[in-house]
């Protein structure tokens, strides 16, 4: 028995006619290729695919493309930066408390306990010994305010704070040069991003949200934050991370969505 009930399946709807769907869109998706942040087409059965998104359901469908198509238009606008810093926001722009998302509802979440909880290491780390939550906590810490933004479409702008992966692969002996991080996660979930990504200023595991300890719902004791991916790529509840040349792959990825989707 698996522990959670996907709220929406990686597959295809049956019945699906991406062709005759597509034409109301087909100026957004235009648009969302053309300017090719996701590198690589994006076809309506893939943003579908992803977001779990009822393709009869119009306004959905559109607002999930909006969503894609502003990102694509803010990360543009970050291209432009030398430092390739995204946008930071005030206090007053925090969303209290964060929106919730995963694969499943969240009457399902169940609790990670704090004690026996590790983040265990793994791959090419010259000091693997797992860290407990204490530890991880009394790093140093940096807080961002940017804007996670779901490929569901919507977004919000959160108050993360935590430790920067950078000086933490760096202390454990983490292999620089290797080309993925890769994360997995007490609910099953697991993910990975490029080594630019894991070494940018603005990319944390994150320990607070808001002052306060990341709540259970949104990835207790750590989770990854970084405003240079999609939501999708940065996992909650993280119990061990991985640094690899091999693919590590993702949840959503592994169901044919773009890897990439950032920066
Ligand atoms: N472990 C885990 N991490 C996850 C997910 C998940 O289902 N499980 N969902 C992802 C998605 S799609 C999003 S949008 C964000 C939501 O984070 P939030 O609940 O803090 O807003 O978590 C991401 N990380
Ligand atoms: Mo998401």
């Amino acid at each position: 028995m698996p522990l959670y009930t996907p709220k929406r399946s990686p597959h295809r709807p049956e019945g699906f006619d991406g062709k005759a769907l597509i034409g109301p869109h087909r100026d957004l998706l235009h648009d969302i290729n053309r300017r090719g942040v996701l590198r690589g087409a994006v076809s309506l059965g893939a943003l579908t695919l992803l977001s779990g998104c009822d393709i009869s359901n119009e306004p959905h469908l559109q607002s999930v493309l909006r969503a894609i198509s502003g990102w694509n238009d803010r990360v543009q606008a970050w291209l432009q930066n030398p430092n390739k810093l995204a946008p930071t926001y005030t206090d007053a722009d925090v969303a209290r408390p964060p929106r919730f998302n995963a694969f499943y509802t969240i009457d399902q979440v169940k609790p990670v306990d704090a004690a026996s909880w590790k983040l265990e290491l793994a791959g090419q780390i010259a000091d693997k010994a797992p860290w407990t939550k204490d530890a991880l906590y009394a790093l140093p810490s940096e807080t961002q305010i940017t804007r996670h933004i779901c490929v569901e479409g919507w977004d919000y702008i959160g108050k993360w704070s935590g430790v920067p992966l950078r000086p933490f692969l760096e202390r454990i002996g983490a292999d620089l040069k290797a080309r993925y991080v890769g994360f997995r996660c007490f609910d099953g979930y697991y993910g990975s991003i490029d080594m630019a990504t894991a070494l940018h200023p603005q990319t944390i595991l994150a320990t607070h949200y808001d002052g306060q300890p990341v709540e259970n719902p949104y990835g207790f004791p750590i989770r990854l934050k970084t405003p240079l991916k999609l939501g999708f790529k940065q996992p909650k509840w993280i119990t061990s991370m991985e640094v690899t040349n091999v693919y590590p792959g993702g949840y959503w990825e592994d169901g044919g969505y773009n890897w990439f989707s950032g920066v």
